[in-house]
């Protein structure tokens, strides 16, 4: 570990070397579990109120079309002669996460080297990521600082680095980036990651980078939710939420894409049950988390404008634009905003074959309230608000437990997604 990156460490507090299981939790393993798609035909509610009776644990947010749960070994054949229409995500989650390779040693590098590849063959720890961004920020250090968002409810930072290309720090519009708002979505820290490292390393040698760093500022935040994200590290793999306690409440966590103060008051795409996956919180923007978010979007709006915002999530393949809150709604570029997803997801196909579905997000998903993209849009006045949903698609096998091997190219295939959308946006 370098001076800066210790100096970095201490900013973060002491919260940020911790790994130890937190005090009175042990580390759930999921061990025999089987995770299920059950299709729902426009009837979640009928398949939940049969499904109420096991001690299933839901593991994806449902759609109409389908629920995903994960289901104890001593229940799975309760399970099984419901005799619902399901196809199977995990045979043996435990073994999944175990086999996921959870996380890597990351050795850092000696003074102003540029980190491995290696990095994306594996998951790492939180303080890793530190170390990797201090790492990276180091090796391009005229090109980029490390920046920082507010402080978690747990008391870590919220990190990211800013870079800028030839016009020189802060000149040019905003690109922004968000990863791991949902703890359990670790991929979506290592995509963010990946085309940090690759606009930095490419820069010198590639005219279309250079081209879009000199362009763009990148504001990337790979860990927007540092306690949910020590927490599936520590404990318990599918959690979801920050780690926040409310005084009166059992359950803890607030869903950070629900919490942001816009249409926040709305019902339909939100949870007042603070037990829920998607609870919303007591007040619009009431969580440590998104008061950090919240200034620091606004510094980005109100200095050179947001161009691009990107929450990166997972899993369903997905690209979606606005609005959340309301189905019957479009944005007012829709047919632009549906070309250059279109264009997207061509780009993101030519790798590898993966294809995304894109679309407005509620119509095409579901409805979210308080959510990060309809912010963006109509109070950050970003030009482009998206969700992107990673792989897999959950019509396979696999969820958010996706294998170490799949890093690489779900980077590879997004960092061309992106490479093709900031020349055509
Ligand atoms: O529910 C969410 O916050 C996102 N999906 S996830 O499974 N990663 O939790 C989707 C947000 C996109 N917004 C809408 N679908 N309205
Ligand atoms: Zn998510």
């Amino acid at each position: 570990m370098k001076l800066s990156t210790a100096i970095f460490q201490i900013l973060l507090g002491p919260l940020a070397l911790a790994g130890a299981v937190p005090k009175g939790e042990s580390k759930i393993t999921y061990g025999g579990y089987k995770a299920f798609r059950v299709a729902t035909h426009n009837n979640p509610a009928a398949i939940k109120e049969k499904i109420s009776k096991l001690s299933a644990v839901t593991y994806n947010i449902d759609n109409r079309e389908h629920l995903d749960v994960a289901v104890p070994p001593q229940e799975i054949a309760a399970f099984e002669a419901l005799k619902l229409e399901a196809s199977v995500l995990h045979e043996d989650l435990g073994a999944d996460i175990a086999k996921e390779g959870t996380v890597a040693a990351y050795e850092g590098v000696s003074a102003q080297a540029v980190p491995s590849l290696t990095w994306f063959n594996a998951y790492h720890a939180y303080a890793d990521h530190v170390t990797f961004f201090s790492d990276l920020q180091a090796a391009f250090s005229n090109q980029s600082e490390l920046v920082t968002a507010g402080t978690s409810f747990e008391g870590r930072t919220i990190f990211g680095i800013h870079l800028w290309g030839s016009g020189g720090k802060g000149s040019k519009p905003a690109v922004y980036y968000h990863g791991t708002v949902h703890a359990r979505e670790w991929i979506s820290t290592k995509v963010v990651e990946y085309i940090a490292y690759n606009l930095l390393t490419q820069y010198g040698t590639n005219t279309t980078v250079k081209a879009i760093l000199d362009k763009y500022d990148f504001y990337i935040l790979p860990v927007v939710n540092p306690d949910g994200f020590v927490y599936t590290q520590t404990t318990n793999r599918l959690w979801r939420k920050n780690r926040q306690t409310r005084s009166g409440q059992s359950c803890v966590g607030t869903d950070i894409n629900r919490n942001w103060p816009y249409k926040w008051e709305l019902t339909n795409g939100a949870s007042t049950n603070a037990c829920d996956e998607t609870y919303k919180g007591l007040a619009a923007g009431d969580s440590p988390e998104n008061k950090g978010l919240v200034a620091f979007t606004l510094g980005l709006k109100n200095s050179k404008g947001i161009k691009l915002f990107i929450d990166w999530h997972s899993y369903g393949q997905y690209i979606l634009f606005p609005y959340g809150y309301d189905c019957s709604l479009k944005p007012a570029n829709y047919a632009l905003q549906s070309s250059l997803a279109a264009g997207t997801a061509a780009r993101i196909k030519l790798s590898y074959g993966t294809s995304f579905t894109y679309g407005p997000s509620c119509s095409t998903l579901y409805a979210t309230t308080g959510d990060s993209v309809d912010y963006l849009d109509s109070v950050g006045l970003a030009q482009y608000a998206w969700t992107i949903e990673l792989r897999p698609t959950g019509s396979g096998t696999g969820g958010f437990v996706l294998p170490a091997a799949q890093i690489l190219p779900t980077a590879i295939e997004q960092w061309e997604g992106q490479k093709y959308l900031l020349a055509a946006a």
